[in-house]
């Protein structure tokens, strides 16, 4: 009998093997991994209370490896087979983001760690879209489309077979775990060479560039990783100085004291050469674009009161301007209309804002039990006997997707597509439930207070 590897391992090996490819893939990657390294470095040998408190949550070590991805499947069956595989890894469906409002003709989930302990051993996410056919109007291409993905197998057979084994055992070997995820890469590997002719792709194109993104080629290629700058703007700086042509506008809450969900910045998708073959099966050149790059800066998780002041004030901002966040004054608005979002920790959670962790200082430990049990969380942090630190934001924002989305989609791209949020459908086509963020932070909060009183 050999011993089962824990899903965090596999995890860890899934995400290094994934950085290793893209870097080899996509080398403008590994120059982002080293500046957000750079940057990341400084940020903490000026700002010792950062560091410390890092140490403390245990995000120094996980720093250097987080990283978040993004593909984009055809069919709820292989939304269904990915989510099978991504749980053997430890990675869970969070969150539910209808994109159809920004235009784009998916909805989508990120498949991340539940716990904090499986956090800390490694974030890694992948958020992952799902073609929504059905919007297509144009009947005869959509059939086209829907035969062209039913052909299509992502998956190598011995994925498959591990798969299988994994599911039937409960879990996978070291060495079954290293060739699952070998097998498991080959999904997500970029292919020059399309599946469909050129006319096909132009037609596909047609429709959105994303039907041809996610139709034309073998499987979900990776589209991106993002590693997460602790000072974006200074990233977004150096990016600009090096030559990287980034986005000129940083998506998400502006930059304060007490940063705030998520935010980030990416640079245009690569035009890519493409070969496509023709009716007889000959190769024609061509180019696509799908790859781009991102980096992010993560703050404080925001509990529903907090994450809808967020959502009023960032709507303001945008409908104000017009459309959306493009014209040159919008970093000033933004700043503008969130000085009304409280910019401490002690007011953030006081109106209680966002989720924060407790922990008991030297002193509370010294207390007796009964008598902490008698004082709020709250109490305790007044008089010195605990101490908190922000929960960090694990998730994304549909908002910010959006942004992202249209950028390396080649900017202005705007359907309007009668539809609405169906967190249903995509869970049956998935096969399973998406789990609720907020509950999980308020999880994260709650165990933190019931070990105070402990
Ligand atoms: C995904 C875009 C969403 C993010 O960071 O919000 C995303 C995509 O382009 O496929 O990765
Ligand atoms: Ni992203």
């Amino acid at each position: 009998m050999t011993a089962f590897v824990s899903p965090d391992r596999i995890r860890g090996l899934f995400a290094q093997a994934m950085s290793d490819m893209y870097r080899a893939e996509v080398p403008l990657y590994g120059d982002l991994i080293t500046l957000v390294g750079h940057i990341n470095n400084a940020t903490l040998q000026r700002d010792a209370a950062l560091a410390e408190r890092l140490q403390r949550t245990g995000e120094t070590e996980r720093l250097d490896l987080e990283r978040h991805g993004a593909i984009r499947v055809g069919t709820p069956a292989e939304l269904a087979m990915l989510g099978r595989v991504f749980a053997v890894m430890g990675m869970h469906p969070v969150g539910y983001y209808d994109l159809t409002v920004a235009g784009v003709p998916v909805h989508a989930t990120a498949f991340r760690p539940l716990t904090e302990e499986a956090l800390a051993a490694n974030p890694f996410r992948i958020f992952t879209s799902l073609l929504r056919l059905e919007l297509i109007a144009d009947a005869t291409l959509r059939a086209k489309a829907e035969a062209i993905l039913a052909k299509r197998d992502i998956f190598t057979a011995d994925a498959r077979t591990l798969l299988a084994q994994a599911e039937r055992d409960g879990g996978l070997g070291e060495a079954d775990a290293q060739r699952f995820v070998a097998e498991v890469l080959e999904t997500f590997r970029w292919h020059g060479d399309a599946t469909v002719t050129l006319e096909t792709y132009r037609a596909l194109h047609g429709l959105h560039r994303l039907v041809a993104d996610v139709v034309s080629f073998r499987g979900p290629h990776i589209n991106h990783l993002t590693p997460r700058t602790l000072d974006i703007d200074a990233a977004q700086a150096a990016m600009l100085e090096r030559g990287l042509q980034a986005k000129a506008l940083i998506e998400g809450p502006p930059r304060r004291a007490v940063p705030i969900l998520l935010r980030q910045t990416s640079f245009k998708a690569l035009e890519e050469e493409v070969a496509f073959p023709d009716a007889t099966g000959t190769l024609v050149p061509g180019s696509h674009s799908a790859r781009f790059g991102e980096i992010e800066q993560r703050g404080l998780a925001l509990t529903p009161a907090g994450r809808t002041l967020y959502d009023r004030l960032l709507a303001q901002v945008r409908q104000a301007g017009g459309a959306g966040n493009t014209s040159a004054d919008y970093p000033q608005r933004l700043a503008a209309a969130f000085a009304e979002f409280p910019d401490d920790e002690a007011t953030l959670r006081r109106e209680g804002l966002g989720y924060f962790r407790y922990r008991l200082t030297d002193s509370g430990a010294a207390l007796p039990a009964a008598e902490r049990a008698g004082m709020s969380p709250d109490a305790l942090v007044d008089a010195g006997y605990a101490v908190v630190d922000p929960i960090v934001y694990e998730d994304f924002l549909p908002v910010s997707a959006a942004g992202i989305f249209q950028s390396n989609l080649g900017g202005g791209e705007q359907r309007a597509y009668d539809a609405h949020a169906n967190q249903d459908a995509f869970e049956a086509a998935l096969g399973a439930k998406i789990h609720d963020p907020f509950a999980l932070y308020q999880q994260a909060q709650d165990a933190s207070i019931a070990a105070l009183r402990a």
